[in-house]
């Protein structure tokens, strides 16, 4: 009997479900669960903007299992700072903050991250919680819940009746702490003081630092010595890049556009260890990017969303994706990239739905690409050799496990 397209589908979907994965890219209160939102939300007292949780799209799609690939609630780039303005009213206290931790890390085990990088802002969240209250919580959940992990996995290798599809990698998390562009110089400096500090402390989670944040505010400029601090302190860095559009060459006087050019340029010229996004980026410039192999943390649903890529096409993601400017480039050439979810609360996304949209929008993307997209973006983690040593021989190990689709 010949397989219908759904079966394929969902061969497809189980098989990229079950794989393990390396998420680079994600930012913890964008990573909070819609339910928790609104739970916090109520029990705070604390009024979420109607519009950002309205559904826009109503999809006429009645494909069960691509369902999941229509945006049916899209996000600008405006709607999710908006909603990254009321997140933290929602999280205020050291229980909030615990919880999403918490469900943040479960959300990426239960989809087969075995290893993630998590970063965020660290915030003073009321009177009494210094940042650097908010960063120990993080790592203390997230030391804790790698130590679960190990149990379960240790429990899980020697049961009997633990089965293929049941089975997965222990969850290792490593932390990066965020400079919000948006923010003072002051502050970025006082969280480039805490990576530092956290840094140093023996067996530390903390393995680099971030600067992300609106990128219409402020310039990356402000923010380098604090960056290059961290980085002279041993820490790797990561720079968010090219979200907005950039002048396609030095003649052009738009000076929006010139900024931006000058801000992608200055970036490059840092050399940071990784680019987030790199999206907006013309030729001129996706040539020079080519020349440095800075890898790039690629986050597809997001970036569908924040481009508006999938509104005139009744919020499809798969044919929002084909019209990502720079992916087809990459994955022709070879680029390194690591696939990430950069907000999965905001964007209604999960590691899973990431790599299956990938498989579905680009051509010639197979199981086997994946798999090596997933290898490859091993050696772009922050932690140590070790580390990165030891996941890759253990995801090796799984993926020959696996039956090919
Ligand atoms: C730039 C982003 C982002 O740090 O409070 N952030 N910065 N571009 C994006 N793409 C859409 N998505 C998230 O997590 C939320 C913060 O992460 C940054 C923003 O600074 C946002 O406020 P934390 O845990």
């Amino acid at each position: 009997m010949t397989k219908s397209k759904e079966d394929d589908d969902k061969e497809l979907y189980q098989f990229v479900a079950s794989m393990p994965k390396v998420e680079l890219h994600a930012h913890l209160n964008g990573c909070i669960r819609e339910e928790t939102l609104f739970d916090l939300a109520r029990q705070k007292n604390v009024e979420l903007p109607a519009k950002l949780f309205s559904l826009d799209h109503h999809t006429n799609n009645d494909d069960h299992v691509n369902s999941f690939m229509y945006n049916v609630k899209p996000r600008s780039l405006t709607d999710c700072f908006d909603m990254f303005a009321v997140i933290p009213k929602c999280v205020n206290d050291l229980a909030s903050l615990e919880r999403i931790t918490r469900e943040a890390l479960q959300d990426f085990a239960n989809h087969h991250v075995a290893y993630l990088e998590l970063r965020s802002t660290p915030k003073r969240i009321n009177q009494s919680l210094s940042k650097r209250q908010y960063v120990e919580t993080i790592l203390r959940v997230m030391k804790e819940f790698q130590e679960v992990e190990e149990e379960r996995y240790q429990q899980q290798s020697t049961s009997t009746s633990s089965t293929e599809t049941t089975t997965r990698l222990p969850m290792k998390c490593r932390f990066l702490v965020s400079i919000d562009r948006s923010g003072s110089v002051h502050e970025a400096q006082e969280n480039a003081d805490l990576a530092i500090e956290f840094s140093q402390q023996p067996n530390s989670l903390v393995v680099g630092m971030d600067i992300g944040g609106n990128p219409t505010k402020n310039d990356f400029t402000d923010f380098k010595p604090a960056l290059s601090r961290a980085r002279k302190a041993g820490l790797k860095t990561t720079v968010h890049c090219g979200e907005v559009p950039v002048a396609a060459g030095p003649d052009d006087t738009d000076p929006r556009l010139a900024k931006a050019r000058d801000e992608v340029l200055a970036i490059f010229e840092f050399r940071p260890d990784r680019l987030g996004h790199a999206l907006l980026l013309p030729e001129s410039l996706r040539n020079e990017l080519t020349t440095l192999q800075v890898p790039v943390e690629s986050c597809p649903t997001s970036n569908v969303m924040t481009l508006e890529l999938a509104k005139h096409m009744g919020g499809d993601l798969i044919h929002g994706l084909r019209q990502h400017p720079q992916l087809q480039y990459w994955l022709d050439d070879n680029y390194p990239i690591s696939i990430g979810t950069d907000d999965p609360g905001v964007f209604n996304t999960d590691a899973t739905q990431e790599l299956v949209l990938l498989a579905k929008a680009q051509e010639g993307v197979t199981t086997e690409t994946l798999k090596r997209i997933v290898l490859d973006s091993v050696n772009h983690a922050f932690c140590n050799v070790e580390l990165k040593d030891q996941m890759k021989q253990l995801m090796g190990e799984f993926f020959a496990t696996m039956e090919q689709v």
